[in-house]
């Protein structure tokens, strides 16, 4: 079959700061490969919908996947599947990814009959399964697959995480993707889930609270192909177990590898394992992302981080002694009044760290999502993209932007602002030098992108598309397994995984 795989365009956080390559498409990509079909890739992150209509006139596709880890992206991948069918009518559209995976229903519906199937939890099995299913009229037996004639069983988990290396040859223009600096960047996957449960999160709710890793062998051997100079680690927690990481630098330095790293993980395993993180400051860790999420032992609480502040005033203190650059990530709530951001930008601009705020939403799949009183002020999916105010604000609106916004903008002065694009300069010279502008012009981005009027504007949008509320607050079991997209595995391989992470209970 020939197979056309769509990625969403970038959301406004994307605008300034990166832009990555789609890794979980290219994978499922290289598996639809490995089963014999003929596929390709579009991500509109770098290509427009008039260049994907032209690829479809001459690739003729038989089936187009659309991924959907963002809520945000709803609006468009809709439309796109409708646009798809009209342009192909015999096409079977199916769209798979994180927040599509917790509202396939909702989807189909929206869809009204242009939406063939949502292929829920992780792609790279399933979708082999459904392509094999389609000519058989047997969707409905694939495991994960919800479509309007019925559903099939639950989806299953990729046992073995080495099977199918991300197609990174089909991706095009592929120079386009960056962090920050580290321009051009490729991204790669150590890990996958997370043993930990936080409130406002769904990573561990897609993957039902498991734990996976990539061997090292194979993990230097993918190192090894990737061309880009800097790397993106996209574990949600990277180095939970230190052995892993050492195992995976020494095949790094068995292979003469060099590369630039960006990479995320938590304070207390940073502390717990700090030997781990300072090994790879060697092999060439250059940032490092701490959800901190909160700056008083309140915060962190609501938010079920299991952390203390003092944990992650010591894991950032361990940070910068290693050499590394900090980003740290705050939730901003809704209910922040002016002293409460005034706080927040004194702490933020008193350490040398970078700082990014994030805004409170509640999300399909997050506990938060049944547990939250507050109503929603907006059922415009756009909206759900962590950057606005989807819950009611103590301030007036605009002012609660002009507030977030002038938070970040003072917090940004002190790494994007003038002095800092003189220090930049020889950087930038360099970077121009090789062609790579995406670094450069991310900077002259930030007043456009940060925008109260912007994001009061986003509001006053017209809704096509509605977000299903909802329904009253629900008690979750103590399992919360009701949450879940991949069912919980076996119990004593999930408490082993558990017992062996510092802080989960
Ligand atoms: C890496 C990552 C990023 C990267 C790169 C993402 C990219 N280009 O795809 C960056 C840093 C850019 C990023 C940014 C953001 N992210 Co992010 N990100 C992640 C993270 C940690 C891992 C994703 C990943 O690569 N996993 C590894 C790959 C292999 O898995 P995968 O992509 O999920 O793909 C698998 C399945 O989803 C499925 N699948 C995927 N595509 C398709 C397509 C088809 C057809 C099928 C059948 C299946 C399928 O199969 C794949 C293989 O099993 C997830 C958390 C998580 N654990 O999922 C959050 C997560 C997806 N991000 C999140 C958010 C909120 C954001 C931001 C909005 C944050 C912000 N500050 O503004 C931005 C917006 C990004 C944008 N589009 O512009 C939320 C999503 C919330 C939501 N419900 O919308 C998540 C769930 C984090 C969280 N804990 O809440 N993100
Ligand atoms: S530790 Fe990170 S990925 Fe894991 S549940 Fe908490 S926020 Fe989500």
């Amino acid at each position: 079959m020939r197979v056309l795989l769509v990625h969403p365009s970038p959301l406004m956080y994307s605008e300034i700061y990166l832009r990555l390559e789609p890794l979980g498409m290219e994978r499922v990509a290289q598996a639809v490969r490995m089963a014999g079909h003929e596929v390709r890739i579009i991500d509109l992150q770098t290509f427009s919908h008039a260049e994907l209509y032209a690829e479809m006139k001459t690739f003729k596709p038989e089936a187009v996947g659309f991924s959907l880890n963002y809520l945000a992206n709803v609006p468009e991948v809709i439309d796109l599947a409708k646009a798809v069918k009209g342009r192909l009518p015999d096409c079977y559209t199916f769209i798979g990814g994180h927040s599509g995976s917790f509202i396939a229903d909702e989807l189909l519906e929206h869809g009204r009959g242009t939406i063939d199937c949502v292929l829920k939890g992780e792609g790279e099995l399933s979708t082999q399964l459904l392509l094999k299913a389609i000519p058989k009229r047997e969707v409905a037996t694939v495991p994960g697959a919800v479509t309007l004639e019925g559903k099939g069983p639950a989806p299953v988990l990729l046992e073995n995480l080495d099977m199918y290396q991300p197609a990174r040859d089909l991706l095009r223009r592929r120079r386009k993707y960056f962090i920050g600096e580290l321009d051009p960047c490729a991204s790669i996957e150590f890990t996958r889930g997370c043993p930990w449960d936080c409130a406002f999160c769904s990573a561990w709710t897609f993957y039902g609270r498991s734990y996976r890793s990539a061997t090292p062998e194979k993990i230097g051997e993918e190192l090894a192909s990737i061309q880009e100079p800097n790397v993106f680690i996209v574990d949600d927690v990277a180095f939970i177990h230190p052995e892993h990481g050492f195992a995976i630098g020494h095949e790094i330095e068995k292979r003469g590898i060099k590369k630039r790293f960006y990479l995320e993980t938590r304070a207390d395993v940073l502390l717990k394992n700090k030997e781990v993180f300072a090994y790879w400051r060697k092999l060439g860790l250059r940032y490092l992302f701490l959800g901190l999420e909160a700056i008083d032992a309140e915060g962190l609480k609501l938010h079920r981080k299991r952390v203390s502040m003092g944990t992650n005033n010591e894991a950032l203190d361990v940070a910068r002694s290693i050499g590394v650059k900090v980003a740290i990530n705050l939730i901003a709530d809704p209910s922040w009044d002016k002293e409460r951001f005034a706080v927040v930008r004194e702490w933020a601009t008193s350490i040398p760290d970078i700082v990014h705020l994030t805004v409170a939403t509640p999300y399909p799949g997050t506990e938060l999502w049944l547990t939250e009183s507050r109503k929603l002020t907006t059922h415009d999916y756009r909206l759900f993209d962590i950057q606005h105010a989807v819950l009611p604000t103590t301030l007036p609106l605009h002012e609660f932007y002009s507030e977030l916004v002038e938070t970040q903008r003072e917090i940004a002065r002190k790494h994007l602002g003038v002095a800092v694009v003189r220090k930049a300069a020889k950087l930038m010279g360099r970077l121009a030098l090789e062609g790579q502008f995406n670094f450069i012009q991310s900077i002259w981005k930030f007043n456009r992108v940060y925008n109260a009027d912007r994001q009061f504007a986003d509001h006053q949008q017209k809704v096509v598309y509605e977000i299903r509320p909802p329904g009253p607050i629900m008690p979750l079991s103590k399992e919360r397994s009701e949450l879940y997209i991949h069912p919980k595995p076996r119990r004593a391989a999930v408490e082993a995984e558990a017992a062996a992470v510092p802080g989960v209970a």
